[in-house]
């Protein structure tokens, strides 16, 4: 029998096949949400649903009593304000999405949005285009051109990670939206100068070589060019030119039109930049292009001279020591040359992603005035998610995938364990987890601990020792090599040169991720993680005439990390990284955590398939859900009580429900004990533990409605008195 519940915590039988089954059963029947105790299991419909997310379903939602009982994103939204307003558990609420790459995280992270602005704009009598909450949607096809691509597994890949963290004041249904701020991470800079095979560059540049006037492509010189090489206009799609408009008017609403044309002009800079070829002449000792034409344009753009921009690609600065001279040197080779043209291109694109978002903030950031009152916090996190290509992850995906672990160890330690212990401490029902998810933590250590992947990355871009691609390999098999579980090396890769005698040099390390095992290339991965900005670079760019470069660059912290060191290190990709992850887990810890899973039902229909068989790969379905521990959540939600409260509070929220007047002499506990025996539906649903009462949505649910329904009776009885008498 095919099993169809909403919530999988339900089902008779707890195992992976009775999961799947319901699960199947439901997308089939078009219900793409279900929950797992308080999880939310989100499998992607991979086309538009009609009706799904449409303002009526809001409406429902936000009706309390339909919240509790459909799985829906709305329903997490409502369920997560609400703790928000009434003060149920931690004073802050975060909203982790998560799931593999293309799985639905941005799609259900703004769904998630559009929610929370409609809540505030019902609160709102006159909606006002300086709303947070308008000002947020519009912020997001903003940062969607600048920071999605497509990918060869998702055609608009989040090539950042993104925290949006709402700002709430008041109590109660008095709780108002007064602020946010948008935090990013690691926006993936290295696809800017090269794509890999089947993929494009950042949407914004397809955008606007579809949707710029032509008037305007003249003046950037962008007409009559066969071919630009970081961004081909062939790869343009049917879509680009709309979004370009889309684009604009976001612009406009959040009033950075000044922006705009500086941004063409800078966007248009790198285009004519990335064609810039190097030629090498012999006799002079020295580089030329052929593409003198590109170069002019690019200079006149940026406000340089071309013959010292072309000297920054060609040209090496050395200083011995920092009072001895600088020695110039031109580069060795064209690959030399055309790497430093690639790191000029990725700083300006990064410079420019960070103050159109410093600019976003800016709009979206109102003062709050926390001496009345503690401003209450709604995350909502959208990181990239698990990446293994079959060749060729690099640091990217390194990243990428440490994030992911991260968070799953965040889940599995903070979430799953910490329940089972509570819960067995209480006296409540134990349950045994599945001791591999709970072992995935040592992992981390594996990668960013003293002696890790990082260590070795990280340490042999300080020695700056000229290691090669294959050294670094076999420094980190070895030095890992005795901590063997969860990294092991990798024999060649296919891809790499093999004579039948000579074994050619390792460049390739797999890590065994909760999401499966990655093999990663150690080519270039030094050069990324070192992520050289050499400083006459900088200095040149100082000394541009135009203002919005020299904005860029007054404002941005890679110009402060590429000229100063802190111990004399510099830091590294990988340093930095790391460090933001610190502070997003110390932003989660300080917040009551919920749950997104997104599920990608299967992996190469496309989008538009029509063929239902194709839609569902039950083996991939299957990977996903153990590696996200649905299962492990679903065996401890089942036992699960999501809301806990010490006694006290119990017995004065609900004092209404117990015959018992609440007395010194008598004890929460009691009363708690008496509310709870006395209410036969909320026995399963509310336990009274040694130390707090541990209760689930419904039965919270259920308690309010009686409470309101007690309060609204005796205020109608003292009204019908008074009546009486006077
Ligand atoms: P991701 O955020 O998880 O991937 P997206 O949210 O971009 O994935 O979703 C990928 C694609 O799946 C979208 O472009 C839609 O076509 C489709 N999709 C996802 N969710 C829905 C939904 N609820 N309704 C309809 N279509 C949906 V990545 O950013 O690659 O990790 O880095
Ligand atoms: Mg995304």
């Amino acid at each position: 029998m095919h099993e169809n519940i909403e919530d999988l915590t339900h089902l008779q039988k707890l195992e992976t096949s009775t999961v799947l089954q319901c699960l199947r059963s439901r997308y089939k029947q078009k219900q793409f949400y279900t929950w797992a105790g308080p999880t939310l299991v989100a499998l992607n419909p991979l086309k538009d649903v009609p009706g799904l997310y449409s303002k009526r379903m809001m409406e429902l939602f936000a009706h309390e009593s339909f919240t509790y009982k459909t799985p829906h994103v709305f329903a997490l939204g409502q369920r997560t304000l609400r703790h928000l307003q009434w003060g149920l558990g931690k004073t802050h609420q975060a909203i982790v999405v998560n799931g593999e790459s293309g799985a639905g995280k941005t799609c259900n992270a703004l769904y998630l949005l559009s929610f929370f602005a409609a809540m505030e704009t019902n609160n709102n009598e006159v909606p006002n285009s300086d709303n947070i909450e308008v000002l947020l949607c519009r912020s997001n096809p903003l940062l969607e051109a600048l920071g999605n691509a497509q990918t060869l597994r998702n055609e608009n890949s989040s090539r950042f990670g993104k925290l949006i963290r709402l700002v709430y004041i008041g109590e109660g249904a008095n709780t108002q939206l007064v602020s946010a701020h948008i935090e990013t991470y690691l926006l993936e800079s290295t696809r800017v100068a090269r794509q890999a095979a089947g993929e494009r560059n950042f949407h914004i540049f397809y955008q606007m070589l579809a949707g710029l006037p032509e008037s305007t492509k003249a003046e950037l010189d962008l007409l009559n060019v066969p071919k630009w090489s970081i961004a081909s206009e062939r790869d343009c799609n049917a879509m680009d030119e709309a979004h370009f408009h889309v684009t604009v008017a976001a612009l406009e609403q959040l009033s950075l039109e000044d922006t705009t044309q500086q941004l063409w002009k800078l966007l248009a800079a790198l285009l004519h930049l990335g064609n810039v070829e190097f030629v090498v002449n012999k006799e002079a000792n020295s580089w030329t292009t052929d593409q003198q034409n590109h170069l002019e344009s690019a200079a006149r753009l940026l406000g340089l001279n071309s013959n010292e921009l072309f000297q920054l690609f060609t040209v090496r600065h050395f200083q011995a020591g920092s009072k001895s001279p600088a020695v110039v040197r031109p580069c060795s080779s064209q690959n030399e040359c055309a790497t430093r043209r690639d790191t000029l291109i990725k700083l300006l694109y990064r410079m420019t992603f960070d103050t159109v978002l410093e600019n976003i903030n800016r709009k979206l950031q109102h003062a709050v005035d926390s001496t009345f009152t503690i401003p209450k916090y709604l995350c909502i996190l959208d990181l990239y998610g698990f990446e293994s290509f079959e060749y060729g992850n690099s640091l990217e995906q390194l990243c990428i995938n440490y994030a992911n672990e991260r968070l799953q160890y965040y889940f599995t330690v903070n979430y799953l364990k910490e329940q089972q212990l509570h819960l067995a401490n209480e006296g409540l029902t134990a349950i045994k987890l599945d001791e591999n998810a709970l072992d995935k933590q040592n992992l981390i250590s594996f990668l960013d601990g003293p002696v890790s992947v990082f260590g070795v990355l990280n340490e042999e871009c300080y020695l700056n020792r000229g290691c090669d691609d294959s050294q670094v390999c076999i420094r980190i098999q070895s030095s890992l090599n005795e901590r063997t579980r969860g990294v092991k090396s990798m024999p060649p890769s296919p891809r790499m040169p093999r004579s039948s005698k000579i074994k050619a040099p390792p460049v390739e390390f797999a890590i065994s991720h909760y999401a499966g095992l990655v093999s990663y290339s150690t080519v270039a991965m030094l050069d990324k993680n070192r992520d050289y900005i050499p400083t006459e670079m900088v200095s040149a760019l100082s000394k541009s005439r135009n203002y919005f470069v020299k904005l860029l660059l007054g404002k941005d912290a890679l110009i402060v990390n590429a000229t100063h060191t802190m111990n004399g290190r510099r830091h590294t990709v990988l340093a930095k990284f790391k460090n933001s992850l610190d502070n997003l887990m110390r932003i989660l810890n300080v917040c009551d955590v919920h749950y997104i899973r997104c599920i990608r039902p299967s992996l190469s229909a496309p989008y538009y398939t029509t063929s239902p068989s194709q839609r569902w790969d039950e083996d991939y379905v299957d990977a996903q859900l153990n590696a996200c521990g649905v299962i492990d959540t679903i065996k401890v939600s089942s036992f699960g009580y999501p809301i806990r409260m010490s006694h006290e509070e119990f017995a004065s929220r609900y004092k209404y429900l117990s015959t018992k007047r609440p007395k010194e002499s008598i004890e929460a506990i009691e009363i708690c004990r008496e509310i709870t025996e006395s209410y036969v539906q909320l026995q399963n649903e509310i336990r009274v533990g040694k130390s707090q009462m541990y209760a689930t949505e419904k039965g919270i649910e259920l308690a309010e409605r009686w409470k309101f329904r007690i309060r609204h009776q005796a205020a109608s009885v003292i009204q019908r008195w008074w009546r009486e008498r006077l």
